[in-house]
């Protein structure tokens, strides 16, 4: 069991001797996405120093008992999903626009097997890490991705700035780890039900693109 699974984030701030009560040193604690944990314990919690919420479940960094994990909160009623997931990595990656290795990250090519063009899609995937067990796992929403019927489009974690790319977190063991991993991932479109994919990652880490 890990330091956050049975500490909250909170006393585990204060553990680590934060310095946001001390003038001298507050200037110097950079929080940048203002959750009130400065980057730096971000680093040693496994959170996003750019998300406030980095698991998705309503509740700051700060203020969540456990900042890496919820449980699934996907309702997993509605209509049979018309889109499958038709590509599903985790490690070598590759960038067909630029012809190119791309870092390892999480990918998905998502097909809309119907004839109406598919929005409102949500996401929750989990990180488990083959050694330690630990389990991270994060929900959002997927602003802005939409399927034209029949049509075809790839879902990135790898916090491009471009159309389909979603931040991933940089201090999440996917990164941090260099066991072998297993992702599970769930993804939704508003009124259908989900569909779930399992993709397992080999030891040795997220490469960067070489
Ligand atoms: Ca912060
Ligand atoms: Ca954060
Ligand atoms: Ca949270």
């Amino acid at each position: 069991m890990s330091l956050n699974h049975t500490l909250s984030t909170l006393a585990f701030a204060s553990l680590l001797g934060l310095t946001l009560a001390s003038p001298g040193l507050s200037q110097t604690a950079a929080d940048s996405d203002g959750d009130g944990v400065p980057d730096s314990a971000e680093v040693l919690l496994g959170t996003d120093p750019m998300v406030a919420d980095t698991d998705g479940d309503g509740q700051n960094d700060l203020m969540d008992a456990d900042p890496t994990f919820l449980a699934n909160p996907i309702d997993t009623t509605g209509a049979p999903a018309p889109f499958a997931i038709s590509e599903a990595l985790v490690e070598n990656n590759f960038d067909y626009a630029a012809n190119k290795i791309a870092s390892d990250h999480l990918e998905l090519l998502v097909t809309n097997t119907g004839v109406s063009p598919l929005a409102g899609f949500s996401i929750y995937y989990a990180i488990k890490d083959g050694d330690s067990g630990k389990v991270e796992a994060s929900f959002r929403k997927l602003e802005g991705f939409a399927l034209p019927a029949g049509g075809e489009a790839r879902i990135h974690f790898d916090d491009a700035a471009i159309a389909g790319h979603f931040r991933a977190n940089p201090n999440s063991i996917y990164t941090t780890s260099t066991a072998a991993k297993s992702f599970s991932v769930m993804l939704k479109a508003d009124g259908f039900a989900p569909i779930s994919v399992e993709i397992a990652k080999d030891k040795g880490g997220a490469e960067a693109a070489d």
